[in-house]
């Protein structure tokens, strides 16, 4: 994982140079699966982070500080050093703030291997179902323009010039290599995800891990558009959706 250290947050006096103790932050985009991911996390630990949202058509920009990564999310520390990729993030997280608990439960291979799924398939099912038509690209870009933090012009260039771009090249290229309707595709994630959790609430067993707060980050990123209803009727995927709601609670 790449960390720099900042330089934000030195203070000088004539004697010393005194690190002060910053609030940490996490850097977001709102509709970021990847963002929902660490947020999830953050909640469920409890931690007092200030989440930032940042621009979407200037993200490059607004994460200089981080190196040449130019993605989020990026979670900066308490003392100005940052940490970047969300699934390395959710390992770093749970070993610094909670003493690695979460990592501990269970089995390791088997929790790697399911972060590795969740990160390649379920990552792969969040465009389809959000632009995989015109009219759903359509409700996703004005939807994201009107939540999103943008410009007044990139807010409008953003919902004229989103749709065509995520529909017509990035999606339907998705939707036709996995050959599945955007529905099935995730119907079938959530059955060979909560079919894995056996007898058990949660993937970690009795509780959740970091394979949970993964999946549950994926899933969460959808719930802000109507397309939501879509996963609605998988009663199993639901019910583990809000067992994890209330965990945070
Ligand atoms: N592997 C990274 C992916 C992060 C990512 O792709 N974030 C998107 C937002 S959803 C982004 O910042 N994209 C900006 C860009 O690629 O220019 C993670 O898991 O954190």
């Amino acid at each position: 994982m790449e960390t720099i250290q900042r330089e934000r947050g030195l203070k000088k006096d004539s004697h010393s140079v005194e690190v002060m103790s910053l609030a940490p932050t996490l850097h977001i985009l709102y509709t970021c699966p990847f963002c929902w991911k660490v947020r999830g996390l953050v909640e469920y630990l409890g931690l007092d982070v200030n989440i930032v949202s940042v621009n979407g058509m200037k993200i490059k920009k607004e994460v200089a500080f981080a190196g040449d990564w130019g993605k989020v999310p990026v979670f900066t520390d308490e003392k100005g050093e940052f940490f970047v990729d969300s699934t390395p993030l959710l390992r770093h997280l749970d070993a610094t703030y909670n003493s690695g608990k979460l990592a501990a439960l269970g089995d390791k291979q088997r929790q790697d291997e399911w972060l590795n799924w969740a990160d390649t398939k379920m990552s792969k099912a969040t465009v389809p179902i959000l632009y995989g038509t015109i009219g759903s690209a359509l409700q996703t870009t004005t939807r994201i323009s009107k939540i999103e933090k943008f410009g007044f012009f990139s807010r409008r260039l953003y919902a004229w010039a989103g749709f065509p771009v995520m529909w017509g090249i990035i999606a339907k290229k998705r939707v036709k290599k996995d050959g599945r309707k955007p529905k099935q595709l995730w119907h079938d994630l959530l059955t060979e995800f909560t079919d894995e959790h056996g007898e058990h609430s949660f993937f970690g067993g009795d509780s959740p891990d970091l394979v949970d707060f993964a999946v549950y980050g994926y899933m969460r990123s959808i719930s802000p558009f109507p397309q939501f209803s879509l996963l609605q009727d998988h009663a199993n995927g639901m019910e583990w959706y809000h067992r994890m709601e209330q965990t945070s609670q």
